[in-house]
């Protein structure tokens, strides 16, 4: 071991020798988080080739890692929840005895990391000195792991000294074993507080301060500890008076929260600003205000790169031209990278992402899909001054929203807190490259929690519903939809910064201001509710984007029965009251009230 040891608690030492022993590294590093710790990093990738120097005149600190061609984005069907009760994992989960899951492990790290070094990586989920912050150990054989988890989490010496005072902290193992799908498992322990992450190098797999700790230990965590964990940006807005107000929203995987997290407010709508507090997760706790509080448990952006250009997130875009290491981006002759949706016309030649010679006759994507940048959050221009706040910040509304092509308007308004949470369950998206899989499937992601619930999700609907009755003044809750459709596969709204006139109608509303008319599925603004200022969106395009076609809603009460046969007796009765209540305002709308009489006999 080397000197640094001295800094390690001596919980992590006994660990940290149990998984030395099994793995057998030549070396053991314990990582500091220093910028000299980071430059050996990086100029060992570099020789490794684990690294490419992207043109560091353009790009400085700018770097490239092309991941094996099979391990490209998250794998839920290796992942598995490890609860002693099979029920407690539930249907939503992949699901595995833990001892099962040791034993089936313990052989495939045997010596895996023999002729490589063991970096243990002490890592803070939250800001520093907040009482929602958690510390987390990952140890891993990827420098690739280790230079993103420096981004991604406040690591290093910050961390050992939050440990200090609690004394807990998850383990999070992880080794690159030999890469292959077969051998790939990502394995969590709720109840003993750990992970263990082998076969795969990319992202949710791999960093797993991430996926693995924040969202799926959190929110098993959070229901025993009367918080939530939620896959949610934390957006904040400042009107042109200067008062500032944020929101929530879960949105499943590449439906643009990144984009969301940093809108840029149109140029017709002066005086109103955002920050962005986080873009992928939030930690909420019940404040004194009898509000809900939210912190962003990470320190950094992992964010799809195709699509992002200065058109569609400037602030994205900016932030990424320093500091990034690119995954499975394409590489230009000079040294800068290149993706589908760039402002730049492609490439007459370039090197797509996995090396290979490229141009634009190619009938393969240069960038993967699923490519993506790690960037440290204080590279955003629009970082809100409320990012390291212990406290948080107070959340007025959340938004469930998701990718759908027809039947879900704009956006609407539930009823109450539990039908709400009604809408969050019921939330399904067409599919994208995020995980491995069909792109462009619907399917059900409730809360966009399904990959990410680390427990039964009747549970988690049952702990959302407590919530709500836990703080006195819950946010208003909202479901949008950016992706309606019209003729030709035609987008109706603009989507982007314009969508900050939709999250105005969201903040009236909270706040018992805005038109809406209340339709069966919950409460709808009426066609001028929206400002349209400055917006070349027509009134019959807005009819469109606002209209509740009972007809369309058949298929969907139909699709919500098998969730609530799913979760049999672990689904709240609220739940299905709520869809009994659905279902009969869609059949009133459907069936002229003459027509009901006559039909039951009345
Ligand atoms: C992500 C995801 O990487 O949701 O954030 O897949
Ligand atoms: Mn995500």
């Amino acid at each position: 071991m080397t000197d640094k040891t001295a800094l390690i608690h001596s919980g992590i030492r006994k660990w940290v020798d149990e998984v030395a022993a099994m793995t057998h590294p030549d070396r053991i590093l314990i990582c500091d988080g220093s910028e000299a710790e980071k430059e050996t990093l990086i100029k060992e990738s570099l020789a490794t080739g684990e690294l490419i120097a992207l043109n560091q005149q353009k790009m400085p600190g700018c770097y490239l890692h092309r991941s094996a061609p099979h391990d490209v984005a998250r794998t839920e069907q290796l992942t598995y929840v490890c609860t002693e009760l099979e029920k407690d994992a539930g249907p939503n989960n992949n699901w595995m005895d833990p001892d099962a899951a040791i034993a089936k492990l313990t052989p495939l790290f045997a010596n895996a990391m023999e002729g490589r070094t063991m970096y243990v990586v002490p890592f803070l989920m939250g800001p520093v000195g907040s009482r929602f912050s958690k510390v987390g150990v990952e140890i891993t054989d990827s420098k690739y792991v280790v230079l993103s988890m420096r981004i991604m989490t406040r690591m290093g010496c910050v961390a050992l000294d939050e440990l200090s005072r609690s004394g807990e902290f998850t383990r999070c193992v992880h080794s690159l074993g030999d890469l292959s799908p077969d051998r790939r498992f990502i394995m969590h322990f709720p109840e003993r507080n750990s992970v263990w992450s082998i076969g795969s190098g990319y992202g949710g797999n791999a960093l797993l301060g991430k996926k693995c700790l924040a969202l799926r230990l959190a929110s098993w965590l959070a229901r025993k500890e009367g918080w939530m964990a939620e896959h949610m940006l934390i957006l904040g807005l400042e009107d042109p008076q200067k008062r500032v107000r944020y929101i929530c929203g879960a949105f499943p995987s590449a439906c643009g929260k990144t984009n969301l997290a940093m809108l840029v407010p149109p140029r017709s709508m002066p005086g109103w600003k955002a920050t962005t507090v986080g873009d992928d997760i939030a930690w909420l706790r019940p404040g004194a205000d009898g509000r809900l509080w939210a912190v962003n448990p990470e320190a950094g952006f992992f964010g799809v790169v195709p699509g992002t250009s200065r058109k569609t997130n400037p602030t994205a875009f900016d932030m990424i031209q320093s500091n990034t290491i690119f995954t499975n981006v394409a590489l230009r002759p000079d040294g800068t990278p290149w993706w589908e949706g760039h402002d730049d016309p492609p490439p007459p030649q370039a090197l797509d992402w996995q090396g290979r010679p490229w141009t634009p006759a190619s009938p393969e994507k240069a960038a993967h899909p699923n490519s993506r940048f790690t960037t440290p959050a204080t590279q955003c221009a629009s970082l809100s001054p409320e990012f390291d706040n212990p406290e948080g910040v107070p959340i007025h509304a959340m938004i469930f929203g998701a990718r759908r092509q027809r039947r879900i308007p704009l956006v609407y308004q539930a009823r109450n807190w539990q039908h709400g949470v009604f809408l969050g369950a019921t939330l399904s998206s067409e599919t994208t490259a995020a995980a491995t899989g069909k792109v462009g499937v619907l399917r059900r992601d409730p809360m966009a929690m399904w990959p990410f619930c680390g427990y039964n999700m009747g549970d988690y609907f049952r702990h959302w519903l407590d919530m709500g009755t836990a703080v006195s003044k819950p946010p208003a809750i909202f479901r949008v939809n950016w992706f309606r459709t019209g003729e030709s596969g035609r987008f109706l709204w603009p989507g982007f910064g314009e969508n900050l006139r939709v999250l105005k109608w969201i903040l009236d509303r909270s706040e018992g201001r805005g038109d809406a008319v209340d339709s069966a599925i919950g409460q709808v603004p009426t066609p001028d509710a929206i400002d349209r200022t400055g917006l070349d969106v027509s009134d019959a395009d807005m009819t469109r984007l606002l209209k509740v076609d009972p007809a369309e809603w058949v298929e969907a009460i139909a699709g919500q029965e098998e969730l609530i046969a799913m979760f049999g007796e672990r689904m709240p009765k609220e739940i299905i009251a709520e869809h009994d209540e659905l279902a009969r305002r869609i059949n009133a709308a459907i069936t002229p009230p003459d027509l009901i009489g006559r039909d039951s006999g009345i």
